[in-house]
């Protein structure tokens, strides 16, 4: 997401505003770097293909619509939700629909480990099975300043810190991506500093509009939106809504997420949705409604301050919003 063009003004195009280009700092060139040569050290590394098992969890879609988070705009279309993606695992533009495809999202296994009274695994269709779904129309802000509205179907995160049991010492959750380059050829680019992680507090991932996504608009995944399970944290930046994730840990020291690692003075920790904190390179004071052609004002905590606001008092010092 990190652009080289200079841009002050939200209303310029978004190819203008939208970072294409990266921007390495020299620690990730260098972990990259490595991390290539590790690679091609290691005959025998790639997976062989492998046969998609089928999605066991059909019968659960549509979910009922849990109506506590009313929206005040139109949900976006679902082809243009579905056409219009970040997934930088398949490619640093939003047209990866259709290369991600050739991600198999079943068999699929979640790691749940770290600061728990017992690490497991778990294959995604049990775990589906034992957290009730329920549909959510959310919000969703980009860093770039576009926006949507999609139903999301998935469970509250509480509900799977439940069923993960951490000790109390547990202070952060870390989630991670999977790592799949004979699949997805945007984890070939060596330099960005794969795979994909995420963090968020326990008390954020407590909160009751945290949500893990298994489907949209009515049905399962389709995985450009992140397939088979994916974040959904309407009031931070999309970023941190991170996608397709394999592992869930319970830790003690702050994660550092994959857009911190690549430009830690643009993408950081809280990226809390703030209209009045620019990013270094535009202004965050509108968003770009996908679909609509319409730019509307952005709001403080993306529009859900009476549910997270609390989250933040006494943590003025720390930069909240970017
Ligand atoms: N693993 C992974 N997760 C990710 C990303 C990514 O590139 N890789 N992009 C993020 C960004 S910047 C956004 S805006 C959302 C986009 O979600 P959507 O394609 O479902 O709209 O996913 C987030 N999660
Ligand atoms: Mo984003």
């Amino acid at each position: 997401m990190v652009g080289i063009v200079r841009r002050a003004d939200w209303a310029l195009p978004e190819s203008a505003a939208t970072p294409e280009h990266l921007f390495l700092n020299r620690r990730t060139l260098v972990a990259g770097l490595s991390g290539m040569i590790a690679a091609t050290a290691l005959p025998g590394s790639m997976p062989a293909a492998r046969a998609q098992a089928s999605d066991q969890t059909l019968d659960l879609y549509p979910a009922k619509l849990n109506d506590a988070y009313p929206l005040d705009r139109a949900v976006t279309p679902a082809d243009v939700a579905g056409q219009y993606n970040n997934f930088y695992e398949f490619g640093s533009h939003k047209q990866i629909a259709g290369a991600a495809r050739s991600l198999k999202t079943r068999p699929w296994t979640v790691r749940i480990d770290g600061l728990v009274e017992s690490e497991r695994e778990i294959g995604i269709d049990e775990l589906i099975r034992a957290m009730s779904l329920e549909e959510r129309l959310y919000r969703h802000r980009c860093v770039e300043a576009w926006s949507m509205t999609v139903p999301w179907t998935g469970f509250p995160l509480a509900r799977l810190i439940d069923y993960a049991a951490p000790l109390s010492s547990a202070k952060y959750l870390r989630l991670e991506t999977f790592m799949d380059p004979e699949a997805a050829s945007g984890q070939r680019q060596v330099w960005y500093p794969w795979p994909y992680v995420e963090g968020l507090t326990m008390a954020e991932a407590r909160n009751e509009l945290a949500f893990m996504v298994t489907g949209v608009y009515g049905k399962p995944l389709e995985n450009q939106f992140g397939a088979p399970l994916r974040l959904a944290l309407p009031w931070k930046y999309g970023f941190k809504s991170i996608k397709s994730i394999v592992r869930i840990s319970f830790v003690d020291e702050r994660p550092m997420g994959f857009w911190e690692q690549i430009a830690p003075s643009e993408y950081g920790f809280w990226a809390n949705v703030n209209p009045q904190v620019p990013h270094p390179r535009w202004s965050q004071a509108q968003e770009r409604v996908l679909h609509t052609g319409e730019s509307v004002p952005t709001l403080l905590f993306n529009g859900y301050g009476e549910q997270v606001a609390g989250l933040y008092a006494g943590l003025e010092g720390e930069k909240l919003y970017s």
